[in-house]
């Protein structure tokens, strides 16, 4: 373990076999505004650990792969203007300048599974966005869901992508597409996507189970586990609905493109909901904290 730098915290955790949940960066710096991002990640972390788990947020600061961040670390980045959005193709180039970054669902993955963390809770994963059949924007988050043996918790694919294209190529990519709870995948800040969900769990024990199962046979890459938000916190599709296709209207007319997708659309759609969808990514994120704290404890159980 040297090409990562645990926190002393993570680095006991880890030595002791208790249970640590990942978190991503990217979130903080182009996924929510400030200051709520600061509060959201000090919240999320404070999520794990009253349901017993470690939280290790990642991002690379000054050319080190941190695993579990000091309040500061987290300070500075969330005020920080313009730091890289790391994906594995940027990864290696970020840390070997030098220089900071924060890590996307697909780089947080890779840097978990090297730290020895199995578990991940995010908000909503990148897919395959809509009229991908021109741009061929598919982001490297579902392929990292087929190499790295990492549980990524999410509440679906963010609801601005092509939802039934996603699914496709995660069935592909060989990647278990886990519903929790009810048998439709949810769509981020909707319950459901009108879509059923190829596979159905109840309960964190099965979860674990199965990650572990998965390491048995061989197969490379996690699962993906998707936790509908909770009731109280949802905005209807048909609300939301409209509301994506200007914001996705927008992107275009404006040439938005590669990396800037994703954080321009959920920008425009903070404000055209007045701030709405930022108040439900907030509580779904809260919610998967949860559930992958729940997922770790059962993982350290079944390794024992
Ligand atoms: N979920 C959010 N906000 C975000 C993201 C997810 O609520 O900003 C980030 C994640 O880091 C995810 C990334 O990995 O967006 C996907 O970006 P792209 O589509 O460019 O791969
Ligand atoms: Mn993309």
């Amino acid at each position: 373990m040297t090409i990562v730098t645990p926190s002393p915290a993570v680095a006991t955790a880890l030595a002791e076999k208790r249970p640590v949940v990942a978190l991503e960066s990217t979130i903080i710096t182009h996924g929510m505004p400030w200051p709520q991002n600061l509060e959201v990640a000090r919240q999320v972390e404070a999520t794990v650990r009253k349901n017993g788990a470690e939280p290790a947020t990642i991002a690379v600061i000054d050319g080190t792969l941190h695993v579990g961040l000091t309040d500061e670390q987290l300070e500075a980045l969330a005020q920080a203007r313009s730091v890289a959005k790391l994906s594995r193709a940027d990864m290696a180039v970020c840390m070997s300048q030098g220089r900071t970054g924060a890590t996307t669902v697909a780089a947080t993955m890779i840097a978990a599974k090297l730290a020895g963390i199995s578990v991940f809770a995010t908000g909503g994963i990148g897919g395959v966005h809509k009229g991908a059949e021109n741009s061929f924007d598919i982001s490297a988050d579902l392929q990292e869901l087929s190499h790295s043996e990492v549980t990524v918790v999410a509440a679906g694919a963010k609801a601005i992508l092509d939802l039934p294209k996603t699914l496709e190529v995660l069935e592909t990519l060989g990647v278990p597409v886990i519903a929790y709870g009810q048998d439709q995948v949810p769509a981020f800040w909707s319950r459901e996507a009108g879509l059923r969900a190829p596979l159905r769990m109840d309960t964190a024990k099965d979860i674990a189970k199965a990650h572990v199962m998965r390491g048995r046979l061989g197969l490379p890459g996690g699962q993906l586990v998707t936790n509908p938000i909770p009731q109280d916190a949802e905005i209807a599709r048909e609300t939301l609905a409209p509301i994506i296709a200007e914001a996705t209207r927008d992107a275009h007319a404006h040439g938005i493109s590669g990396k800037d997708v994703t954080p321009y659309l959920l920008q425009r759609i903070f404000e055209l909901t007045d701030g709405r969808s930022l108040e439900a990514n907030i509580a779904l994120v809260l919610n998967n904290a949860r559930l992958a704290a729940e997922i770790a404890q059962e993982m350290c159980n079944i390794d024992a």
